[in-house]
């Protein structure tokens, strides 16, 4: 049988190069070696307030992205969580095998709880969500990016509990991190991971960013004191913006040096610019393209809704007579 891959992206903002290069990147590039099924995980965003109308658009202009950046949509399904009701009955499902502690220890939970005024019960029970998401499809492959690796745990664990309750039931998913650009940091503090939801405009290089927006992002981004780029001493600003360029390049470590080392950090800065540039803007024409024609798009969902709600079901169905719950005969 071939193994199934998943993975998702909430429409929670504007995607980021760290969602590229962590994520999505790398399903356009191992897709054809799994079935592959790409979710929108629009129940994962409301675990926060979304505006009504912006999270509308946001799931279809993540889609558009999904196939502008080379998700192939005559192969891989891509499915906008919600239009399957499995993956919230799931959720509960494994909410009831799921140890409140093994929530509590969440680090993701604890920052975004910290940014909240009011913490909604979703934003603590969000991982339960996500192990459902993947255990619903018997996923054998989760690529992540470095954030993610703590839930995939959790997921592993639940899915073990359950087992180990209820008889063999779910496949052991494995986490599967791409090898530069796990953890695109922010580029105004290259202390804090880069993400949809942060503010200022110096943060984040958008997917859909013009390129003289993105250059502007970049040669502000923070570096350090030192002269230029000297691979012993630098500090996590050089070090991402060098990340960066590594993981759209594919350069090897050793041309990095090569290249690199002593560089002054404009020059290095215009370099990253003009390497990400090129990266995004044959997806950004790609993306004006596909979002012309909508009923395109609505078609894609659709039939990724289509050819995954069946294999959901069973597992749902399975679930059910494993814990004894009432399933009519037929
Ligand atoms: N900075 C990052 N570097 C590398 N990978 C990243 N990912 C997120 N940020 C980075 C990966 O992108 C995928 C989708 O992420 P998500 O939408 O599920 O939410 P997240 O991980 O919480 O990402 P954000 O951008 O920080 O969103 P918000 O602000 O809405 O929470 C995941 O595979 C993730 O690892």
């Amino acid at each position: 049988m071939i193994p199934r891959v998943l993975s998702g992206i909430q429409p929670s903002g504007n995607l980021h190069i760290g969602n590229y290069l962590g994520a999505l990147g790398n399903w356009v590039k191992i897709q054809h070696q799994y079935e592959s099924i790409f979710c929108i995980v629009d129940l994962h965003a409301i675990t926060v307030y979304q505006k009504p109308e912006e999270l509308r658009s946001k799931i279809r202009e993540i889609a558009g992205i999904f196939v502008a950046a080379g998700i192939d949509p005559e192969h891989s399904r891509i499915v906008v969580q919600s239009t399957v009701p499995a993956h919230a009955e799931l959720a509960w499902l494994l909410t009831c095998v799921t140890p409140m502690g093994w929530l509590e220890r969440m680090t993701q939970f604890k920052a975004k709880a910290a940014a909240q005024e009011s913490i909604g019960d979703g934003l603590f029970q969000y991982p339960v969500l996500m192990a459902a998401d993947i255990l619903l499809y018997q996923a054998n492959v989760v690529p992540v990016g470095e954030d993610q690796m703590q839930h995939l745990e959790l997921a592993r664990d639940i899915a073990q509990r359950f087992n180990s309750l209820y008889g063999d039931t779910f496949t052991m998913p494995a986490t599967k991190l791409p090898s530069v650009g796990a953890r695109i940091m922010g580029l105004d503090d290259p202390t804090a991971k880069m993400s949809k939801s942060a503010s200022g405009s110096g943060h984040a290089v958008a997917l859909l960013d013009p390129p003289d927006r993105i250059k502007k992002t970049i040669m502000r981004a923070t570096t350090d004191s030192n002269p230029g780029v000297d691979f012993e001493t630098m500090g996590p600003g050089v070090a991402n913006l060098l990340a960066i360029f590594q993981a759209f390049s594919g350069w090897t470590d050793d041309a990095m040096r090569t290249n690199f080392s002593g560089m002054r950090y404009g020059d290095l800065k215009k370099q990253v610019a003009e390497m990400t540039i090129s990266c995004l803007e044959p997806m950004q024409k790609r993306y004006q393209e596909i979002t012309a024609d909508p009923e395109y798009l609505d078609g894609i969902l659709q039939r990724g809704a289509d050819v995954v709600t069946p294999i959901a079901n069973a597992t749902v169905k399975l679930v059910k007579e494993r814990m004894g719950i009432y399933t009519p005969a037929r």
